[in-house]
């Protein structure tokens, strides 16, 4: 489907008409782009069945901007935003990746400086160009030399929740055709690594030839990148899908090989050399009598290849959990009979950091209940934003506001199936200090505490522990506030975080939004390593937003943890020890 690809459009449409000051349209196209990405359904479909009259039915897309969508559907151009373009020639998706460069700056910059793409914004900075625009100085110009690298680095590989879901949409098209006999995802995607450079796909087959036709006839592939007898790559959304067919008897072999990582690969290889084995992608090979073992790919006698268990089996291991295989310790682990017993899907039992409609979420609170409760969760947090540094206008809960919350959730709770329990995601101000008042926080079930604010200030060790240890803190909520390929969020020890939270009991929360995936894989090996506490939660912002929580599990299972170091895979008596 091309809703992102429309959507796109429409925010470039937006940021190129801010850029000219133009003022309220550009927000309009903003929450137009935002409701066409996350439509269910696809966006040309509705257009050739219905037209304008169909698009203009898509919340907040009016006639006119459906009328754009559907002029861009049939002949590929949006007219206006062609102009738009012409009067500012810039690479404008790329420029507002810099922190602090807006829109309005990149206007600003391109009439000052003709600058349009970012080497030659950082040409400009590194030149000292910048300081001498009326309004800017050298801090900005020091802020946007800190933030380019940033900026050149995004965009070059895709959030894995992007990602991800585009892998599973290839599975499904594939899955069921009779040329297929084994399907599964390999390389980083497999891996579940936070950005994907390209998904890797691989299937087994006796008929490479329609399995590789039936892949570059997939409808939803934007172009054909190559296609050959046993390999093929597409383009979908922008995102680059390489699909690789082995015969079956080789099927593990190729995908021990083609899941990484490199240096995963690399460790083990040279583990089987030391055993008189052949280990590579087409199987594992016994070669200590062979006289030259690289005069060929299969040499010596076949030992297996058919499944993963088989490749790993020949080295005496069990087979590494994907996730961790990024030659940080694992091989040795499984050597030693050590690997960590990782939390699974299905092993979380509720959600302690959520959003309803009191702040800025889109549901009831007995709604959200309802959608965790039908989940089989066991038990639901409902964390609000409190107001505070960070939080948008008026989104976030005063004093009062908290209070009369408790009193709903107190109804709901009633007839709710699970526990219920009241808190807020109270703010971190730049200091450290927690901006709720010392007498709400006490009366809550549990407090998030989270960073909005001064997210450009870079080492924040000693912020954020000061956040653990506040008395009343539970969870410290997504800790750097990273936005992937948007924001680089704050410098963390994590080790010093980690084992102050270990101290305190304060458990470090992996957030398992796709933007943000924070705390990461290295900062939960930190976490676990310290004997920290750690929670997976979604901070929904709607039900169907709980099934994020894969992605955290995910994330978590990267950083070692076991079911045992994660708070809310515990069952309702668990948490509440844990909140007392
Ligand atoms: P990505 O796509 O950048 O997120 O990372 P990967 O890990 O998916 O890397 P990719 O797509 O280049 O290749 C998939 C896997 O195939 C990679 O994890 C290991 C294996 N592989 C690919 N090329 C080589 C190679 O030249 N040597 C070795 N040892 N392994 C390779
Ligand atoms: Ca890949
Ligand atoms: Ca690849
Ligand atoms: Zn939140």
């Amino acid at each position: 489907m091309r809703n992102a690809e429309v959507a796109g459009l429409l925010e470039e449409f937006a940021d190129l008409l801010e850029a000219q000051d133009v003022e309220y349209k550009p927000n309009a196209y903003r929450r137009a782009a935002e409701n066409v990405r996350d439509h269910p359904r696809a966006i040309e479909d509705l257009a050739d069945e219905g037209g304008e009259d169909a698009v203009a039915e898509i919340d907040r897309v009016g006639d006119a901007i459906a009328a754009k969508i559907v002029e861009y559907l049939e002949t590929d151009e949006m007219r206006e935003l062609e102009d738009l373009r012409e009067e500012l020639p810039v690479e404008m998706a790329a420029l507002t990746r810099v922190e602090g460069v807006g829109p309005k700056t990149v206007g600003t910059l391109y009439e000052e400086l003709d600058i349009t793409t970012l080497d030659e914004l950082e040409a400009a900075a590194e030149a000292g160009e910048i300081r001498e625009i009326k309004g800017f100085g050298a801090k900005t110009e020091g802020n946007i030399l800190d933030n380019v690298a940033f900026a050149k680095e995004a965009g070059q590989r895709q959030r894995l929740g992007d990602a991800r879901p585009l892998a599973e949409d290839v599975i499904g098209h594939l899955d069921h055709e009779a040329a297929v006999e084994r399907i599964d995802v390999a390389g980083s995607i497999r891996r579940w690594k936070d950005t994907i450079g390209d998904v890797d796909v691989l299937v087994a087959s006796g008929d490479s030839d329609v399995v590789v036709d039936l892949f570059t006839d997939w409808p939803d592939a934007d172009d054909v990148i190559e296609a050959g007898e046993q390999k093929a790559s597409v383009r979908v959304d922008g995102i680059r899908v390489d699909l690789r067919v082995v015969v079956p008897e080789e099927f593990g072999s190729a995908l021990q090989y083609f899941t990484g990582s490199k240096a995963h690969n690399v460790t083990l290889r040279s583990l089987a050399i030391d055993r008189g084995l052949k280990l590579n992608e087409y199987g594992v090979f016994e070669v200590s009598d062979v006289d030259d073992p690289d005069s060929g790919q299969r040499v010596g006698e076949r030992l297996g290849g058919g499944d993963e268990s088989e490749m790993y089996g020949a080295l005496d291991l069990p087979v590494i959990p994907p996730e961790i295989r990024e030659d940080t310790g694992e091989i040795q682990a499984a050597l030693d009979g050590d690997l960590p017993d990782l939390l699974t899907e299905g092993e979380i039992r509720g959600d302690l950091h959520t959003h309803t409609a009191w702040s800025d979420g889109a549901n009831t609170i007995a709604e959200m209940v309802e959608a965790a409760a039908d989940r089989g969760y066991e038990y639901h947090c409902v964390t609000d934003h409190a107001e505070g540094p960070g939080v948008f206008g008026d989104t976030g809960l005063t004093d009062e506001a908290a209070r009369e919350q408790a009193e709903e959730v107190a109804t709901v709770r009633e007839d709710a199936e699970i526990d219920v329990h009241h808190g807020l995601e109270a703010n971190i101000d730049a200091d450290g200090d927690v901006t709720t008042s010392d007498d709400v926080l006490a009366d809550l079930d549990i407090v998030i505490a989270s960073p909005h604010a001064a997210l450009d200030q870079g080492e924040a060790t000693d912020r954020l522990i000061r956040a653990v240890e506040h008395p009343h803190v539970d969870v410290l909520g997504h800790p750097t506030g990273r936005l992937i390929n948007q924001r680089p969020g704050l410098d963390v020890d994590f080790e010093r975080l980690a084992e102050a939270a270990a101290a305190a009991g304060t458990a470090l929360e992996v957030n398992s939004n796709p933007s943000r995936l924070d705390c990461n894989g290295d900062a939960v090996r930190a976490a676990v390593e310290a004997g920290a506490p750690i929670a997976v939660n979604t901070d929904a912002h709607s039900p169907p937003e709980l099934d994020n929580v894969r992605y955290g599990i995910h994330t978590a299972r990267r950083g070692w943890a076991e079911t045992a170091d994660v708070v809310n895979a515990r069952d309702a008596d668990g948490l509440r020890a844990f909140l007392e």
